[in-house]
């Protein structure tokens, strides 16, 4: 709540060759000017904005496999576990600012090299744990999970620039929430693994008040593990956030995506947060644009503090006249 002070350490990471649609590398800088350090002062955290990292460009970074550009990508996030790792020793809650959602892999790494063992909670339309040899598009965005997963580490081909990673997280502290847009071979690793999903059949059967429960439920039914929150704006309907490089129909309302902000939130256990996959250029009109950013920003705040039926200061005294 706003009388217990979020230090909040904020790093924009303006990568996308996750992916193949120009713009997404803009998201940073865009969710910066809709306001969202003076905002989050403004409901009592106390923030620090580590900037923007710089990624050098990789010449020569041709495909393999299926790969799309894996030395930019795996540079990129090796930068990036450093810049996470560091926040986190500063004693922050890291708000890392994509970029497209292949910046999981460092965020998440660099998570885990300063808390041990994390419980991760994804919010996507898509499932990203296409491994190298599964992915039907070559584009990273849509793997970072499997490079991440103790169980998946002997599916990950030697990939150049990924020597630092490390797998670091569990399939049983795994929760996803959004799901409709999962590919054949992530289905199976799904079930393979056991992963508890909460797919929109989910959101839909339960509301999204129990989903969040049963999610609670399920990251602290031994220890309670810092969460990592790793949102991707996909996960809400188009209609919210249309400016995003792979929209699906049928998401969560903006609503939906503010209650699972405040109930995170709420835990008291949020140690990092990853927004992601916003990306100006796939907005048609101005409009669609400033939607998807205003609900970055308002997902944000509902991670640290915001709440919907307001708060006031612990001495605050109606005046007298
Ligand atoms: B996003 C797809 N499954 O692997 C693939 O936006 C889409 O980070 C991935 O969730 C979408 O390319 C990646 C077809
Ligand atoms: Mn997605
Ligand atoms: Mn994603
Ligand atoms: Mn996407």
């Amino acid at each position: 709540d706003l009388h217990h002070h979020h230090c909040v350490g904020i790093i924009g990471a303006p990568f996308s060759k996750g992916q193949q649609r120009d713009g997404v590398q803009r998201g940073p800088d865009l969710i910066r000017a809709a306001g969202l350090v003076q905002k989050l002062k403004g409901q009592g955290c106390v923030v620090k904005d580590y900037g923007n990292l710089t990624f050098e460009d990789i010449p020569n970074d041709e495909p393999i496999g299926r790969l799309k550009t894996p030395r930019a990508v795996g540079r990129a996030n090796e930068l990036l576990a450093g810049a996470v790792q560091k926040i986190k020793s500063d004693g922050n809650t890291c708000v890392m600012l994509g970029g497209d959602h292949s910046l999981a892999i460092g965020s998440i790494s660099g998570h885990a090299a300063s808390r041990h063992e994390l419980s991760v909670l994804w919010v996507d339309a898509h499932a990203d744990i296409n491994t190298p040899l599964t992915t039907p598009t070559g584009n990273i965005h849509g793997q970072p999970l499997s490079y991440l997963i103790h169980e998946l580490h002997s599916k990950i081909p030697i990939i150049p620039n990924f020597s630092w990673l490390k797998p670091c997280v569990a399939a049983k502290d795994i929760v996803y929430i959004g799901l409709r847009d999962v590919d054949p071979e992530e289905h199976y690793i799904l079930k393979h693994l056991g992963i508890k999903t909460f797919s929109m059949t989910e959101v839909d059967r339960l509301g999204i008040a129990k989903v969040m429960e049963q999610t609670c439920d399920h990251m602290f039914s031994k220890v309670k593990k810092p969460i990592h929150l790793s949102f991707d704006i996909d996960a809400l309907d188009p209609s919210v956030s249309p400016a995003t490089g792979t929209p699906v129909a049928g998401g969560l309302t903006y609503r939906e995506g503010i209650y699972i902000t405040e109930n995170i939130c709420q835990t008291g256990l949020l140690s990092a947060v990853d927004m992601v996959e916003v990306n100006p250029k796939q907005g048609k009109t101005e409009d669609e644009i400033k939607s998807t950013v205003n609900a970055a920003v308002d997902l944000l705040l509902g991670c640290f503090g915001r709440v919907r039926e307001g708060s006031h200061e612990p001495d605050y005294q109606i005046p007298n006249p």
